[in-house]
């Protein structure tokens, strides 16, 4: 059974203020990623920056997710651009680039997610065209507009950049990592994510992808961010992660057996 609408549901989906949610997962079990695809998710996003996600690993998570029904993106580590032609040959829906701070950034990303004449990524998705059913040819015609190129903004040089990384042809949507962003509009002094200023700039965000055609994202470290951030007309939110998830289910559970609440 091809897995082509699966797939491609993210780059289909993704824009005009769709409130995607995003499981986020950091845990190094590829069943964690198919479980949590097997709840009211949008996408599930394999991080290998912060997570404890190898190749091995996502290359499972990814397929765990697909056979569950809903598209996976995949984080890569800084400036590890390889891996993201790798993981779309291994059937992720797109791939998150963190600390993009600059068009040159941008263009070394798109590089590797985009075959030419947008980019220049090489060829051998053998595990994605069997995904998707598609002949190779379809694949090649079809690849780049299916596979997500995501870049973070998390700097002041990012923010800075933020237009010009925008009216890139292959970027297609910016992803905000607010907790990256407070430490660097605090000049190191604090990581608070809801501060006013980071939200301030979450709007500005938000506004200058729009202009641009392109999807507004970010991390919510709390449901009601995310809830926040889908009204304003964010596109894609993750709410925390599996460890935190994992945690907060626990606690509150523990709490109603003790008889705290
Ligand atoms: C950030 O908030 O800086 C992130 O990268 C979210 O994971
Ligand atoms: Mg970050």
């Amino acid at each position: 059974m091809p897995y082509l609408s699966t797939i491609s549901a993210l780059s289909n989906r993704l824009g005009g203020g769709s409130g995607l949610l995003t499981a986020w997962v950091g845990m190094p079990d590829p069943v964690v990623a198919g479980h949590l695809a097997l709840e009211d998710f949008d996408v599930v996003t394999l991080d290998m920056q912060h997570g404890a996600n190898d190749i091995a690993l996502v290359r499972q998570g990814i397929l765990n997710v697909t056979l569950a029904g809903k598209p996976s993106l995949v984080r890569i580590p800084v400036n590890d651009f390889a891996t993201a032609s790798r993981v779309l040959d291994f059937g992720a829906a797109g791939v998150i680039a963190p600390m993009i701070n600059s068009k040159a950034d941008a263009e070394a990303f798109l590089s590797f997610m985009k075959f030419p004449p947008v980019g220049q990524r090489s060829w051998g998705p053998t595990i994605a065209v069997g995904l998707t059913g598609q002949t190779l040819d379809d694949y090649l015609a079809k690849g780049n507009a299916m596979s997500v190129a995501i870049a973070m903004i998390e700097t002041r040089e990012a923010l800075a950049a933020l237009d010009d990384i925008l009216a890139l042809d292959g970027i297609d949507a910016v992803f905000v990592g607010p907790s990256d962003l407070s430490i660097a509009l605090s000049n190191g002094s604090n990581v608070k994510p809801s501060r006013a200023d980071v939200l301030d700039a979450l709007d500005h965000v938000r506004q200058s992808a729009h202009a641009h055609k392109k999807a507004a994202c970010c991390f919510a470290p709390t449901p009601a961010m995310a809830k926040d951030l889908a009204k304003k007309g964010y596109d894609l939110m993750a709410i925390g992660t599996d460890f935190s998830q994992l945690r907060s289910g626990a606690r509150a559970q523990i709490d109603i057996a003790r008889g705290r609440s």
